[in-house]
């Protein structure tokens, strides 16, 4: 028998384009608040799920997918951490995050991880979330319903909204509902890429290892304990076939070797890709009732663990608003939405661009920088103050 078509909603609440964490995010917690809304992904639910991106979560991440009843498999599977090491001129210093900040901490459970469980609540309950149903356009964001028009199953459809909620990355295409000139773009690109791999064995360190070596950049992190996820600095532009195995490992030896006991163990490589750096912000990040959350609207390097969290800061701001407006019909909320997230997202690109800037080793780059970086990483081992500073930078504090 065949199953008959979904009826496409013409109309809901709120429009939400994308179904990366952002989107999801904001669709569960919306669809728990009893505002209905309707979210439209360009790609396959087997892409989404797959594709590799984010592995730690802020605090306030959990707790926003723990309200939403979207944690039960992060708080089976996911590893608390307590802390980072970082290793340079071939030593190695831990950070210490509980007695740096009163006790808080991260945990590890990767974006793949975060989109499944969501996706799964969000249809389990019925609530309208489409796959292959690109939008190609967002129109009225300066009327009472700006329209959503897409493509899904062939045909050409509309979704008329109150509000349109832009979540779709930094190639969507929510951002042009705005006039011309109407948003500035403030972005800084890094003269290096990212060599990411994940790797069929256990982690060799608890937490995660980030190593500034004269060679570049490396990061050991990890997926679960018997699968590392790890990251090298490359040239932009690196093609991730040139790196055999053998090449990856010889060299995250060579940029993670200290002085003492510690080895990298080896194991089958299972995926490589190549991620460039930049840091990007659109202001403001609404316009009329067209609003933008996470990549959409930011992008940090991923040095600070903190694309994934703002994307869920954005929208926990956001759900409280929209939870107040359709409540007491007050836009209060709404009209701070962007100032509230801004003074979070400029933070995290602060720290972003530290984290990058003191740990990659740029092209040329001056044996005066790298004194520089060498003078801010003993810093950080001999200050408690310092590592304070990273230490509340990473794990983030309460939203909004
Ligand atoms: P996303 O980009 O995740 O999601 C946007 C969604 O919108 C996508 O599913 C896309 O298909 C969809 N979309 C786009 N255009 C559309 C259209 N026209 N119509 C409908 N749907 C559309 N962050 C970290 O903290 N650590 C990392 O290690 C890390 N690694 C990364 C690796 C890569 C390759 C990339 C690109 C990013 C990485 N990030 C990392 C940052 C990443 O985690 C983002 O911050 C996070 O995915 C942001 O989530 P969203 O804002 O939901 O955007
Ligand atoms: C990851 O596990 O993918 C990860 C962890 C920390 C980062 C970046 C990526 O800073």
């Amino acid at each position: 028998m065949t199953v008959p078509p979904v009826p496409l909603p013409a109309r809901t609440t709120v429009g939400v384009v994308g179904a990366g964490p952002a989107g999801l995010l904001l669709a569960r917690l919306l669809h728990r608040a009893g505002i209905d809304c309707v979210v439209l992904e360009s790609r396959t639910r087997d892409y989404v799920e797959q594709r590799q991106r984010a592995g730690i979560l802020e605090q306030a991440t959990v707790d926003a997918l723990r309200s939403s009843g979207a944690a039960e498999r992060l708080d089976r599977e996911g590893l608390a951490h307590d802390g980072v090491e970082l290793r340079w001129g071939r030593r190695r210093h831990r950070v210490d995050f509980p007695s740096l900040t009163g006790g808080r901490r991260v945990w590890v459970y990767a974006q793949t991880e975060v989109v499944k469980d969501l996706i799964g609540l969000q249809l389990g309950d019925g609530a309208p979330l489409l796959f292959d149903a690109p939008v190609s356009a967002v129109v009225g964001a300066d009327t009472a319903r700006p329209l959503v028009r897409y493509t899904h199953g062939g045909a050409e459809h509309t979704l008329a909204c109150d509000y349109v909620v832009g979540c779709d990355g930094f190639h969507g295409v929510t951002r042009n509902a705005a006039p011309e000139g109407a948003l500035t773009t403030f972005e800084r690109a890094y003269p290096y890429s990212w060599l990411g791999v994940l790797a069929d064995v256990a982690p060799s360190n608890d937490e995660l290892v980030y190593a500034h070596s004269p060679r570049g950049f490396a990061l050991l992190s990890m997926r679960s304990p018997t699968v590392s996820r790890l990251y090298l600095q490359v040239p932009n532009g690196t093609d991730p076939g040139a790196w055999t195995d053998e090449r990856i490992w010889d060299e995250l030896d060579a940029r993670f070797a200290v002085d003492g006991d510690w080895s990298l163990a080896r194991g089958p490589i299972t995926q490589k890709s190549v991620l460039p750096m930049r840091s990007v912000v659109t202001e403001p990040m609404r316009w009329g009732r067209v609003l933008l959350a996470g990549d959409a609207a930011h992008i940090v390097p991923p040095t600070g663990a903190k694309g994934l969290n703002l994307a869920a800061a954005d929208v926990i701001v956001l759900a409280r608003a929209f939870e107040q407006w359709a409540r007491t019909g007050s836009t209060a909320g709404l009209d701070a939405y962007s100032d509230t997230c801004l003074r979070r997202v400029w933070r995290a690109e602060h720290f972003s661009w530290f984290m990058t800037t003191t740990l990659h080793t740029a092209p040329g780059q001056s044996d005066f920088d790298t004194r520089l970086q060498l003078s801010q990483l003993d810093r950080v081992a001999a200050s408690a103050h310092a590592a304070a500073e990273l230490a509340e930078n990473y794990v983030g504090g309460p939203v909004g």
